[in-house]
C-alpha cells in the first residue's frame, strides 16, 4: 500500500477509545436544503481525536482492491473499499458507537436505523469516486438517509443536481459528518472528485439503512 502515513503515530497505542470520541449531535447539526426535497445535514468535527480512529482504521481493515470493466477495459478502482453488511462486525468499536448515535439522532426522520458501513480509502489525490446517486435499492424509489463520516485528510465532497445546474461542495475530513437525506440520492448525484493539490489519504465510513446501496 503506497501511502505516507507518520508510521511513529502507529507506534503509539492505538488501542480502542484511547483517544478518539464521539461528540454529542443535538443541536450541531446543520441542515442545508437543497432542491427537489433534497437536503445536506454537516457537523464539523463530530469525531474529536479522529486521527487515531484514522490511523486505526487504516491498519485494521481488510482493504480490498478492485477492478471494474469500463468500456472494453479492465480497469482498477481508485480507492479502496470494504463493505460491512448488517450481520458483519464492524471493525472499530467506534464505528458501531457511530452507527447507534446516527440512528438515535435520526430515529424520528428516518424511522430504522442505519445497518451497514461501506467504508473506501482514498489513498491520495489521485484516488476518487465519479459522479454518481446511491440508488440500488429502495434508494432509486423512496427518501433515505446516507451519513458519512470522514477521517485524515479533508476532500471535497461535490453535489449536483440531476436535473442540471451548478455543483456545491462540502471539504469533509477529520472526523467531520455528512449525512445526505431526503431525496438526494435520486434527484442529486455526489462525487468526490481527483485533485492535482498535494492529498494525503482520507477514509469515508457511509452508514446506510435497510437495503440501501
Ligand atoms: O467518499 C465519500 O465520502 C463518498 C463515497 C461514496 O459516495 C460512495 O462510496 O458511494
Amino acid at each position: 500500500m503506497t501511502v505516507e502515513l507518520q508510521t511513529s503515530l502507529f507506534d503509539t497505542a492505538l488501542e480502542p477509545g484511547s483517544g478518539s470520541r464521539l461528540d454529542p449531535l443535538g443541536g450541531t447539526v446543520r441542515r442545508h436544503e437543497l432542491t427537489r426535497g433534497a437536503w445536506v445535514d454537516v457537523r464539523p468535527g463530530w469525531v474529536s481525536g479522529s486521527e487515531e480512529l484514522f490511523l486505526r482504521l487504516v491498519r485494521d481493515v481488510p482493504w480490498q482492491a478492485e477492478r471494474r470493466t469500463m468500456w472494453d477495459n479492465v480497469v482498477d478502482v481508485p480507492r479502496l473499499l470494504r463493505f460491512y453488511g448488517e450481520s458483519e462486525q464492524l471493525p472499530d468499536p467506534l464505528l458501531v458507537e457511530a452507527r447507534e448515535a446516527l440512528s438515535a439522532h435520526y430515529r424520528d426522520e428516518l424511522g430504522e436505523p442505519f445497518t451497514t458501513a461501506g467504508l473506501c480509502f482514498y489513498r491520495d489525490g489521485r484516488d476518487s469516486v465519479a459522479w454518481h446517486g446511491d440508488t440500488i435499492g429502495r434508494s432509486s424509489t423512496t427518501d433515505t438517509m446516507v451519513a458519512i463520516v470522514s477521517l485524515g485528510e479533508a476532500r471535497r465532497l461535490s453535489l449536483r443536481p440531476r436535473a442540471g445546474g451548478a455543483s456545491i461542495g462540502f471539504p469533509v475530513g477529520h472526523g467531520d459528518l455528512l449525512v445526505m437525506g431526503g431525496s438526494c440520492q435520486r434527484t442529486w448525484e455526489h462525487a468526490v472528485l481527483k485533485t492535482a493539490r498535494r492529498s494525503g489519504p482520507r477514509v469515508s465510513v457511509q452508514f446506510r439503512p435497510h437495503n440501501v446501496r
